[in-house]
């Protein structure tokens, strides 16, 4: 059982304050998983087709499944949420296409190369390794897009810093029907994946990689992501869509990141269209959604869930309109949400109290959860309870938002599914 005490501190933040969770006490810490999807065998039915979307101006319900009932069991969480990501690869992201044929590369002190063949086509791209002092084999940041993440600290605390230039992988600037980059190189330029999915899969073919080593410089099992900005947006999908990732650290994500893209009205955030054309950091499908985001069957506090029971470090700034902090902050606490049910609310961040407003700035306020959030998932020696810390300059209110509430989840087996009643025969009319 998880208690929460919301308090307003001096006026200037929300701070909820948690009690440690009987896990938390006993020790116990969520590995990450071994595989990129723990979900690939569930036997998702019954998406629903873009011309029959009802309009929900709430977020949809992460506990539904698509057969309209509510899960029971914390082991049902797991196929809820393979039908979450097929949502979200349908109508939002694109599909992350699954590992390809055959990956192969090689990882140094200073190097990791990727070479990707699948179908009679082949790529490679590469990212630098800095290691941290010490002997390793080390836990690793992967840093998307080189600005905004605080690679001093993540050194200190003893993790690697990978540094990942997604744009090899999904480049910028192109049209939507001429997308470039290694994973288009794979899959087509007129694949209607988005650059955010193909960071991801970039990501994981790493990851492929490192666990294909012979494991004496980087573990593959305490991997973590971060970046800033549109490499928030990144690293905020990256994590979404690997589950061996241990730590998922956005920055300053904006639209198309962490908030949600329902929005709340008179923000000032980043429109769903102007983000959308951009750059195709969206899937195509996306374009269907951004006047109408009423219509989407799943918004991004069901991304937030998708990492759970994983670490989640999210980190926001108050002082930018444009980013949408207070929908971040609706996302985050939709999320959370999941978290709790599933008993591992300590194991979110939520960090908006910041005083510098400018943009992906060094942060001292990030400094001390950033090395508790790394030693927690990563070098696994913490066991620190996330905080969900909102600016109160940037506080969105959950119950605005949701017209479901949190069901107790047992630990029982899966819920087996509805089974149909049988016809029922219709009793013989006896002739009179
Ligand atoms: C917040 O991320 C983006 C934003 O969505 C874009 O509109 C703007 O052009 O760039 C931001 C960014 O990546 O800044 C570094």
């Amino acid at each position: 059982a998880l208690s929460i005490a919301a308090l307003t501190v001096a006026g200037s933040v929300t701070v909820v304050a948690r009690t440690p969770t009987a896990e938390a006490a006993a020790g116990s810490l969520v590995a990450a998983a071994s595989v990129e999807d723990e979900g690939a065998d569930c036997a998702v039915s019954g998406l629903p087709d873009l011309g029959s979307l009802p309009t929900n101006a709430k977020l949809p319900d992460p506990f539904k499944k698509l057969n309209g009932t509510t899960i029971a069991t914390k082991a049902d969480w797991r196929c809820r949420r393979a039908e979450i990501r097929e949502l979200a690869e349908k109508f939002v992201y694109g599909e992350k296409p699954a590992k390809p044929a055959t990956v192969t590369g090689t990882v140094s002190n200073s190097t990791i190369t990727v070479n990707v063949n699948h179908n009679g086509r082949s790529t490679s791209f590469s990212a630098r390794v800095e290691l941290p002092s010490g002997s390793g084999p080390f836990p690793a940041v992967v840093v998307v897009g080189g600005f905004g993440a605080d690679t001093a600290t993540i050194k200190a605390a003893g993790a690697a810093v990978i540094s990942y230039d997604p744009l090899a992988v999904g480049r910028e600037g192109t049209p939507r029907n001429n997308k470039q980059g290694a994973l288009y190189s794979i899959y087509g330029s007129s694949s209607s994946t988005g650059l955010l999915a193909a960071w991801g899969w970039g990501v994981s073919r790493i990851i492929d990689v490192i666990e294909q080593s012979d494991g004496r410089i980087l573990k593959a099992d305490a991997m973590g992501v971060t970046g800033c900005s549109r490499y928030g947006k990144g690293a905020f999908a990256i994590g979404v869509f690997d589950q061996r990732i241990a730590l998922t650290m956005p920055i300053e994500s904006g639209s198309a990141g962490v908030p949600i893209f329902r929005g709340i009205p008179g923000e000032g955030a980043q429109s769903l269209s102007s983000a959308y054309g951009e750059q195709p950091w969206l899937g195509d499908a996306f374009g269907s959604f951004t006047s109408s985001p009423t219509r989407l069957p799943v918004d991004t506090h069901e991304m937030v869930a998708m990492v759970a029971p994983r670490g989640l470090f999210i980190m926001d700034n108050p002082h930018i309109a444009n980013l949408g902090p207070r929908s971040a902050s609706v996302a985050a606490l939709g999320g959370a949400e999941v978290y709790r049910a599933l008993g591992v609310g300590d194991n979110i961040t939520y960090w908006s109290d910041v005083q510098d407003g400018s943009h992906c700035a060094n942060r001292p306020e990030w400094r001390d959860p950033l090395q508790k959030n790394i030693r927690k998932f990563l070098l696994k020696t913490g066991n620190d309870p996330g905080v969900i810390r909102i600016s109160s300059r940037a506080l969105g209110r959950l119950a605005d938002w949701r017209d479901w509430q949190t069901p107790t989840l047992t630990d029982g087996p899966t819920t087996p599914p509805p089974t149909t009643p049988p016809p029922t025969t219709p009793p013989p009319t006896t002739p009179p």
